[in-house]
């Protein structure tokens, strides 16, 4: 094929798969916990399968037949031959990762067919939609043997209406879940996480009215700590109503009239306690149109920059905080629940934190809320991870896709208040380019936030004077700067920190997003000596020493809250499979650094240098 023609059949199955993508997943429905639902959660019944024979023939062609697994065929007779059997093949929690529910899949990269069954009647006017919190990586998805669609991306919700499929007794749903990891993915092929596969969030059934208040956004406006303003959409057959949004607590509100298209702007202000983390003040907000009443609980709060200073509620304030991967803190496996988070957040607390960054990817939903209760603010982000596919068109709209749909389903929390678009990725004008529309798609979608991304800065030596240079020119498009640096563990040692100083190209804030290394819990020696306590202790001490003297430090997130499982971390007996950076074990043990960081927040309140 000429490079001509390998462009044009690329083009042509880039537009089917866009067109093919947005045709099957129904638009998002927000805040599916204020609605009427059903839980799909549970044992499903599951088929491991590796090579994919339940989705394709022995010529990779896609089955349509009753070999097809999501057919759920039973033979009919004693002599048909149907080479597979939900019902006898095992079952798995939901929602949960495969690899810490079953030895054998602990490294599992590739299919697990999962299915269960359900009655549903719902009222005869209403909708119905299947809501998955999140699948990783690839889903596709089936109800009574029939395709629905498929959804890419392991971090994010996605919804299928299934008002004219569902049946009052016998529904039969089937998912074939992949995580096989691909370079042109996001996130790519290499990782610092394990690779959890699985229906990993909660399955729900949302029933909504016919037409029904599909999202809103409901906010102060940027630099106000009075004015409410927002937006809402409607989504069906009569989108012309009104609609009246009403914060009884606060005695405000408004009545407005939406559009042809069934979007309403609004704008009202009045005297609101704003959120912060010492008082997390969340109102009942409702939302009540002709035929449709949603309520949820928002704070308001104002987050902006200015010069070097992060403003929240027009006051400076420096950000006390820490990583955090979704693992779950008292068990093996992916974080999901309400528990997890409050455990989690409970932590960070602890640790006398004002806010988390939740790496390297969205974390679920009930992390988000949980943080708007306790009042910690997020940094929330997108795993645009290293090396992506900065060239690749398909990669760029999965990350775009990836983004818009977390900042679809958390934009109405106070706790949010900075999104990230990338972690270490290496400087050139494609990835700029990539980046750049990430950072303006983040502002489009919400002029509210501030965008960062975590950059990795470089070292100036001038004889035995070190500097370190933040001027990355992606730097220029971001609100706040996040900066990962392993002084004392992957390079140099932890005291050279003493005589590190750091310059920034920009008149902006930083957030030290990352710093760190590894310990054993338990394991004690000296000083220098790897994986021990004392080195983890030692380093952060020098660390912290270096941080205090960035005169536009506002913030830090050290890494990491907890040990957590990477796939890169071989070394039998320190590591045995365990990125071991976290302040905390894996089975929940402070380590001495923990109170290394404690002693910093508690003391200092992180209290930024003076100028
Ligand atoms: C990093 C990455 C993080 C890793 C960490 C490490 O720079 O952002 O994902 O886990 O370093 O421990 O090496």
């Amino acid at each position: 094929m000429t490079k001509l023609l390998r462009c044009l059949a690329l083009a042509v199955c880039l537009l089917l798969l866009a067109g093919w993508a947005a045709a099957q997943v129904a638009p998002l429905a927000a805040n599916i916990g204020a609605r009427q639902t059903a839980s799909l959660d549970g044992q499903w019944q599951v088929i491991v399968d590796p090579y994919d024979v339940g989705a394709f023939d022995y010529r990779a062609q896609p089955l349509k037949n009753n070999q097809a697994f999501y057919k759920n065929h039973k033979p009919q007779s004693e002599s048909e031959l149907v080479e597979y059997d939900f019902d006898t093949s095992g079952q798995l929690y939901v929602p949960g990762d495969w690899n810490t529910q079953r030895e054998s899949l602990l490294f599992y990269e590739g299919s697990v067919w999962y299915k269960r069954s359900f009655d549903y009647t719902k009222s005869p006017k209403n909708r119905l939609f299947l809501h998955f919190g999140a699948c990783n990586y690839l889903a596709a998805v089936y109800l009574n043997g029939e395709e629905l669609g498929e959804h890419e991306g392991g971090f994010t919700p996605f919804d299928f209406e299934i008002t004219d499929r569902v049946r009052a007794k016998g529904n039969f749903l089937v998912l074939r879940i992949n995580n096989t990891r691909g370079k042109e993915q996001v996130p790519t092929v290499n990782t610092d996480w394990w690779n959890y596969g699985g229906i990993t969030r909660p399955v729900t059934l949302v029933e909504v009215p016919e037409t029904f208040v599909q999202d809103y956004f409901i906010q102060l406006e940027k630099g106000s700590t009075h004015q409410v303003k927002g937006w809402l959409q409607l989504n069906g057959p009569q989108l012309q109503q009104e609609v009246t949004i009403r914060i009884s607590e606060a005695a405000l509100g408004g009545t407005i009239q939406t559009d042809s298209k069934g979007r309403g702007e609004f704008s009202f202000s009045g005297d609101l306690t704003v959120w912060s983390p010492e008082n997390p003040k969340l109102y009942a907000v409702e939302i009540a149109s002709e035929t449709d009443q949603v309520t949820d609980r928002i704070g308001f709060r104002s987050i902006e920059v200015r010069s070097t200073d992060i403003l929240l509620n027009g006051k400076p304030v420096f950000l006390r905080g820490i990583s955090i991967h979704e693992e779950a803190p008292t068990r093996p496996g992916r974080a999901w629940s309400e528990d997890d988070a409050r455990t989690l957040l409970s932590w960070a607390k602890e640790l006398d934190c004002n806010f988390v960054r939740l790496a390297h990817y969205p974390h679920n939903e009930a992390m988000l809320r949980m943080a708007d209760q306790m009042g910690v603010m997020v940094w929330a982000e997108v795993p645009v991870y290293w090396t992506i596919q900065w060239e690749n068109p398909q990669t760029l709209h999965n990350a775009e896709n990836q983004l818009k749909e977390m900042i679809a389903r958390d934009h109405n929390r106070a706790a949010l208040i900075i999104y990230s678009v990338a972690n270490e990725t290496p400087i050139s004008d494609a990835r700029n380019r990539f980046l750049r529309q990430l950072v303006q798609d983040a502002h489009s979608a919400d002029p509210t936030r501030l965008v960062s991304a975590a950059l990795q800065a470089h070292e100036v030596a001038e004889g035995k004077h070190i500097t370190i240079h933040i001027d990355d020119p992606i730097a220029s498009d971001l609100d706040v700067l996040g900066n990962n640096e392993y002084i004392g563990w992957y390079v140099r040692h932890p005291e050279d920190a003493d005589s590190i100083d750091w310059i920034s190209a920009y008149d902006k804030p930083l957030i030290m997003s990352e710093f760190g290394g590894d310990a054993l819990f338990g394991y004690h020696g000296g000083t220098a000596a790897r994986w021990t306590e004392e080195y983890q202790e030692n380093l952060f001490k020098h660390q912290i020493a270096m941080l205090k003297r960035i005169s536009f430090l506002r913030g830090m997130t050290p890494w990491v809250l907890k040990d957590f499982r990477s796939p890169r971390r071989t070394l039998p007996r320190f590591q045995d499979f365990f990125n071991r950076k976290g302040l905390i074990s894996d089975h929940g043990e402070k380590k001495k650094a923990f109170f290394v960081l404690q002693k910093f927040y508690r003391e200092s309140q992180g209290a930024p240098p003076p100028k």
